[in-house]
């Protein structure tokens, strides 16, 4: 059975009407520490049934923007350099036709053929990317297409701001600084309240958001195959979100790196409320 984003089905999700399109991307090819992330997407959509779809924020029904979802992408099999090309492509068809990306992972290396896509139209694009991990690695595991390495390929495409960042290796702390990367560490979040006035300060005009699910605190999203403790919490993450997304242009975004555990539903529902969120404050 094809799952549909929200549980709704009538004619505002039909690709003609819908201003997003839901991309699911179920690969979790490159992922090193608990497996999973191919399932992510699924679990996303499966939870999406169960949002409420008055937003009591917003305080309108989000999905009357319309949201239709594709079929997950055949990928899994597929080697990193060709799942990226495969989305890549999906991601500029989707574009092309006027649509709204939203692109649910799979494991981070996904995030590489969205920007690509996007970086075709956009060339002042900039990336704000949430993540616990800095992945700014040149080469892990013997792959430079690795979950690991994504920040360090996007900065060969666009620069990048990453937010909520922790964990870092001392190759990515010896390649830093570097003119094309931005990093507001969790550590400094904490500090400064208002750190999306820093965020933004560095972003252009127009903006791709890429959330590795990581960036949550493990209390509350324990579902990700690399979990680090002392991350940022529901409201801060809205909070930044909804007052960047004010003041850009958002091309598109995905939430990526669920990686499902069994029975425990509320991270797949955060994710799914997350993405739900994040399409009211684009477009409502
Ligand atoms: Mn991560």
């Amino acid at each position: 059975m094809k799952l549909s984003f929200g549980g709704v089905d009538n004619d505002l999700t039909s690709f003609k009407k819908a201003k997003a399109v839901i991309l699911p991307v179920p690969y979790g090819k490159t992922v090193t520490y608990r497996k999973g992330t191919e399932k992510g997407s699924s679990a996303i959509l499966k939870a999406s049934d169960n949002l409420e779809l008055f937003d009591g924020e917003i305080n309108k029904e989000i999905y009357k923007i319309g949201i239709n979802t594709l079929s997950p992408l055949k990928v899994n099999g597929l080697k990193p350099e060709k799942m990226i090309k495969v989305v890549e492509d999906k991601v500029f068809d989707i574009f092309k036709k006027k649509k709204f990306p939203v692109i649910l992972g799979g494991e981070h290396s996904v995030t590489i053929g969205a920007v690509r896509a996007m970086k075709k139209h956009y060339k002042d694009l900039s990336i704000l990317y949430f993540d616990a991990h800095y992945d700014l690695r040149d080469k892990h595991k013997g792959s430079r297409y690795n979950h690991a390495c994504v920040a360090r390929r996007l900065i060969e495409i666009s620069p990048v701001i990453e937010a909520g960042v922790r964990s870092l290796s001392k190759e990515e702390f010896d390649f830093l600084p570097d003119k094309n990367v931005k990093v507001i560490k969790m550590l400094d979040m904490m500090k400064r309240p208002d750190w999306e006035k820093d965020v933004k300060k560095y972003l252009s005009k127009n903006v791709y958001i890429s959330v590795d699910l990581d960036v949550l605190d493990p209390s509350i999203m324990p579902s990700v195959g690399t979990p680090e403790p002392g991350g940022m919490g529901w409201y801060g993450l809205l909070r930044g979100l909804r007052k960047i997304i004010a003041d850009k242009k958002i091309v598109g975004f995905d939430v990526v790196e669920l990686s499902p555990i069994k029975d425990m539903i509320s991270p797949d529902f955060t994710a799914a409320k997350l993405v739900y969120k994040m399409l009211g404050y684009v477009f409502c």
